[in-house]
């Protein structure tokens, strides 16, 4: 009895603790202004009123919480959980690689999609990505960076989409994409890798499967919407310690796992990306192959001749999710663009650019292909590229300003 007690008084002490620090604050202020209108209605954010000072705002959680605030949303409660679950063991499959033979490439050079070969990890990453998700009951399609069952090559949709999609059922109703271990190919120099992942309300009724038979084009339909659909996203980074950030469309929040409670645990409350870095992150190896504006802006602030007047410094991992989570935290500019190699880029729109862009703009920051909102592109392709650049706003507001200096006609991508 005396125990509780005093666990009670210091989960109450605790409470207040955190909210004159500021980490947990009213609805009002936690519904992030995005630059953009939303398409629909942004959700109420949680409030936490109580938070325990021995675990802290989990993101199970976090999860009921958002479900007694938007009652529409508690479907999603058990798709974080599976995708806490599966994250939780990529993780440890990530650390332990190096012990576990789960190093390089898969012994039959098995090649995906992309025509990258795949690594064993990037297919049991897959695996255990997909079954968590599979068996929620909540999904109507799965669609992954690592899929490449090849599908006939008569079959008309499969020529259009390049891919299959794994069609589980049609009770669910979200449709899922993600990249399973985005950066796998740094994952054996013990580099950061992370996984990415959106959610979409699948709202396509004709999506229909038959047992035994090719995906349906309304299947693959559900899967191909804008970035401004989504319901969720986020990335779980795999580095020093293991980050899960997320948005559901009322700001972006980052949980840190922990490791002694085995829970995702709120660290970093309403994330606010700094509207001005002074980091930019880029392969610069392609600059001679992209568009002059990019080229003259990449000069500028290398300089210290841009609006801010700072040089710039440069830092690229090679991994999204780690140059990501860097931009989101210190501000800055991070892109893959297009070159004359790659004219869309490398970034895929569906399952890394567009989740991306959804997290980065509820924390106040900017998605752009250097001309047109991320968020806006209609996918017409499961793994159709795009040039993606985003970051602070000043700072991705700049670039822009020296690609709408120029026409578009002599741009590289000209989606
Ligand atoms: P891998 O998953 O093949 O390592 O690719 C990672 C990635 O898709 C993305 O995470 C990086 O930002 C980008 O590619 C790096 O590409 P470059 O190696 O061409 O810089």
């Amino acid at each position: 009895m005396q125990l509780q007690k005093t666990l009670l008084a210091l989960c109450l002490h605790a409470s207040v603790a955190l909210q004159a620090r500021g980490g947990t604050r009213g609805a009002n202020a936690l519904q992030a202004a995005t630059l953009e209108p939303p398409t629909r209605a942004s959700p109420t954010a949680p409030v936490f009123d109580q938070v325990c000072k021995e675990t802290g705002i989990t993101l199970s959680r976090f999860m009921i919480e958002t479900a007694i605030a938007n009652p529409e949303l508690s479907e999603l409660e058990s798709i974080f959980s599976s995708i806490e679950t599966a994250t939780k063991t990529i993780s440890n499959l990530v650390r332990r690689s190096s012990l576990t033979g789960l190093t390089g490439y898969l012994d039959d050079g098995n090649i995906n999609i992309q025509g990258e070969e795949q690594k064993k990890l990037d297919v049991i990453t897959n695996d255990v990505l997909k079954n968590a998700l599979r068996f929620t009951g909540r999904m109507g399609v799965l669609a992954s960076e690592e899929e490449d069952v090849p599908v006939e090559v008569e079959d008309e949709s499969a020529a259009r989409y390049q891919k299959e999609v794994l069609v589980e059922q049609t009770s669910g109703k979200y449709v899922a994409v993600f990249d399973p271990l985005d950066g796998s190919s740094n994952v054996d120099a013990g580099i950061p890798t992370g996984t990415i992942f959106g959610i979409f309300e699948d709202n396509n009724a004709e999506c229909e499967v038959v047992e035994g038979s090719d995906v349906s084009d309304e299947c693959l339909k559900a899967t191909l919407q804008a970035g401004r659909n989504l319901v969720a996203s986020g990335y779980v980074l795999y580095s020093s310690a293991t980050h899960l950030f997320m948005t559901l469309g009322a700001g972006t929040y980052g949980f840190t796992y922990d490791e002694h409670i085995g829970e995702f645990v709120l660290s970093h409350p309403d994330v606010k990306i700094p509207a001005r870095g002074k980091i930019y992150s880029t392969n610069e190896a392609n600059r001679w192959e992209w568009d002059q504006p990019l080229q003259d802006y990449v000069t500028a602030i290398q300089k210290g001749e841009g609006e801010s007047q700072t040089k710039y410094s440069a830092r690229y991992i090679g991994s999204m999710v780690g140059d990501v989570h860097r931009t989101l935290l210190y501000g800055g500019i991070f892109g893959y663009a297009a070159d004359t190699k790659n004219k869309a880029g490398k970034l895929r729109l569906l399952y890394e650019a567009a989740p991306m862009a959804f997290l980065v703009e509820q924390a106040g920051g900017i998605a752009t292909t250097g001309r047109d909102r991320i968020m806006d592109i209609e996918p017409s392709n499961v793994h159709q590229r795009v040039p993606c650049i985003l970051g602070s706003a000043d700072d991705v507001n700049e670039l822009k300003s020296y690609y709408a200096k120029t026409d578009k006609s002599a741009d590289i991508y000209q989606g």
